[in-house]
């Protein structure tokens, strides 16, 4: 039988703050109407893709950041996207800012759902590394306050049986540790899914700025050959509020080789087939995990400290 699943990114362009989630849905169901139709099962969106990237500003006001979390899911505002989806058994996958009462508190994350071809909702990943910091850094031309609005994800990474094979999830920061990539390929993920928003310029090395694409392309590219497995890098990109995002969406080969890639910095939709079979060119050779990795000598990879 089969394994391919032909796949599409759905790059989004910007999303400004005053664009109502309508509009944004309304853009998303074009992309997956445009994927749909050169035969995608599977659309995946960007993090954060029912909103503007909203970490980049300081909101005193909880009511301010309050505004860009989703209370359900699906809601008034996705549930068309749901229903085009599923009437066309199309799955897709998206980030969005979740709140939810845990264990008598508030929890805040930077979560991705997959939503399999009829509308249920088989996966849901709360981002790991959050980057940026925590407090009003003035000096910054626009903050990175991931770490003030989210909460790390509690639950590890963790890939679901999906669509035919194994699909696991990443959100953008988690795409440059290579800790996400072997834990996801470890739990026997075939697929990795990971929506970014990256701006160009990173305020504490600006000197790494002509860096960005290619340290974009060199995380998914090392680690989908380093686990032998498909890895989806879908952007939010072009100029949202005046932040500079990059692009460069790609669909990745086990072999590390880029198959498909955006060419521009808006809405845009790139397709490829993904046979799951060619996980095996990898993984039951250079990197057949059985045969040739030795968890025994690497104790300090689940520990906490680092040397000095
Ligand atoms: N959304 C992100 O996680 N962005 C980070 C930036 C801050 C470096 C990234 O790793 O792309």
């Amino acid at each position: 039988m089969s394994r391919v699943i032909r796949t599409a990114a759905a790059q989004m362009g910007p999303n400004p703050r005053d664009m109502p989630r309508a509009t944004v849905v309304a853009r998303m169901i074009a992309l997956l109407d445009q994927a749909a139709a050169q035969g995608a099962e599977l659309v995946v969106f960007p993090e954060l893709a029912l909103t503007s990237f909203f970490p980049r500003w300081f909101l005193p006001d909880q009511a301010d950041v309050d505004a860009f979390f989703e209370t359900e899911m699906p809601n008034a505002a996705t549930a068309p996207l749901f229903a085009r989806a599923r009437a066309l058994g199309v799955a897709f996958s998206f980030g969005y800012a979740e709140v939810l009462q845990q264990d008598g508190r508030t929890c805040r994350y930077n979560t991705a759902i997959l939503v399999d071809g009829t509308g249920q909702i088989v996966d849901h990943y709360r981002k790991v590394h959050l980057p940026g910091h925590s407090e009003h850094e003035p000096w910054r031309p626009f903050q990175h306050l991931e770490k003030r609005y989210f909460e790390p994800g509690p639950f590890g990474f963790q890939s679901v049986k999906a669509l035919g094979g194994r699909i696991g999830q990443a959100i953008c920061n988690d795409r440059r540790w290579p800790e996400t990539y072997r834990e996801l390929a470890l739990s026997g993920a075939e697929m990795v899914l990971i929506g970014y928003n990256t701006p160009r310029h990173y305020p504490p090395a600006p000197e790494h700025d002509h860096l960005q694409d290619f340290h974009n392309h060199l995380s998914l590219q090392a680690g989908a050959y380093a686990n032998g497995m498909w890895v989806i890098g879908v952007a939010k990109a072009g100029v949202e509020e005046g932040c500079d995002l990059i692009g460069g969406s790609a669909i990745v080969a086990p072999t590390g080789e880029i198959v498909a890639q955006a060419a521009t910095l808006g809405d845009e939709v790139i397709v490829a087939d993904c046979d799951l079979d060619r996980c095996a060119e990898i993984r039951a050779n250079i990197f057949d995990f059985a045969k040739h990795r030795r968890p025994d000598v690497y104790t300090r990879l689940a520990a906490p400290g680092i040397a000095t």
